[in-house]
């Protein structure tokens, strides 16, 4: 399990001028982060904007990030989707282009029942020979993932891990207790990524690693040495960071998108109704730049 173990970024959603999913520029970004020394990426997740892409928008990006960098980084896909037939397809094409593990959020829009997200999930596990990698994000998805439901769920060994997004940093030191070495347990909120991977956490996925890799590495590398006084000063730089980066009239993405292309890497803008950046935002923007070069 120790390729799960780092710094994975959060994939994003690069778009050509007119909105469309684009090869190239998905190959861009990919290359960006590789050498920025991260460890995987997840992609097709949230901070992708999974569920605004049809079936085939969703292949075409796990498939551009594989071909671009398939053995050289762990790739996980993201693959929940509002029906299982469409998780399904999507898991089984992530198998075909050779992930390392598929994930996915509970079913969205209606309330299910914790039997029908054990259903879901488990069809997914049964589609492929793939692990898989629970994804717990309550805020957005309004289902919260229960230890009884947790602990039903990880007695099928294709289970490997929990991406937990939800803000007590508690439920990390809960599912860790309860699942013991052998698992991995993602932090999910990048401004609690120190005090996740303290009580529990073995890695971390975020949203806002890829505008400031060098920051969470720089995080992740104190927390390992034991050297908690620093990692929190890097803590508290990161936060500074993410909460100017919520602030703006645009979405987070966008914001994020905007950075990355003063940096050279052009991904796009967001899909409505997401909302680009406005005119106003680019001043603010441009200081949070300044914040994450110092
Ligand atoms: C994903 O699935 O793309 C993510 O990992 C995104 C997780 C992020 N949550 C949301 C709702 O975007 O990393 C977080 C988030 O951006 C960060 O904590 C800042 O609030």
């Amino acid at each position: 399990l120790e390729k799960y173990k780092g710094i994975i970024p959060a994939f994003y959603a690069c778009y050509d001028e007119q909105g469309e999913i684009s090869e190239s520029r998905t190959k861009e970004l990919c290359n960006y982060l590789y050498k920025k020394g991260v460890k995987g990426l997840y992609v097709g997740g949230s901070s992708g904007e999974c569920i605004y892409h049809s079936l085939e928008e969703r292949k075409a990006t796990l498939k551009y990030v594989a071909h671009q960098l398939k053995g050289k980084l762990t790739l996980i896909a993201h693959v929940g989707a509002p029906s299982t037939r469409d998780s399904v397809i999507l898991a089984k094409y992530a198998e075909e282009l050779g992930y390392d593990a598929v994930s996915a959020i509970p079913p969205i829009y209606f309330k299910f029942s914790e039997s029908s997200v054990y259903k879901y999930w488990t069809e997914i596990m049964d589609a492929t020979t793939m692990p898989f990698i629970i994804y717990n994000i309550p805020q957005t998805t309004g289902f919260d993932l229960s230890l009884n439901l947790f602990k039903k769920l990880i007695e099928n060994e294709k289970v490997i891990g929990v991406k937990n997004s939800s803000m007590p940093v508690m439920d990390i030191e809960r599912f860790k207790a309860t699942a013991g070495d052998n698992f991995i347990v993602f932090n999910g909120p990048d401004e609690q990524y120190v005090s996740g991977r303290i009580i529990g956490a073995d890695s971390g996925i975020g949203g806002t690693y890829a505008v400031m890799p060098e920051l969470f590495l720089m995080a992740e590398k104190f927390v390992s040495a034991g050297d908690f006084a620093n990692a929190r000063k890097i803590q508290h730089d990161i936060n500074d960071i993410i909460v100017a980066l919520c602030s703006l009239n645009g979405s987070l993405y966008s914001t994020i998108k905007e950075i990355l292309k003063q940096n050279g890497v052009h991904i796009g803008s967001v899909r409505a109704p997401l909302e680009p950046v406005s005119g106003d935002d680019l001043n603010k923007i441009a200081s949070i730049k300044a914040l994450i070069d110092n």
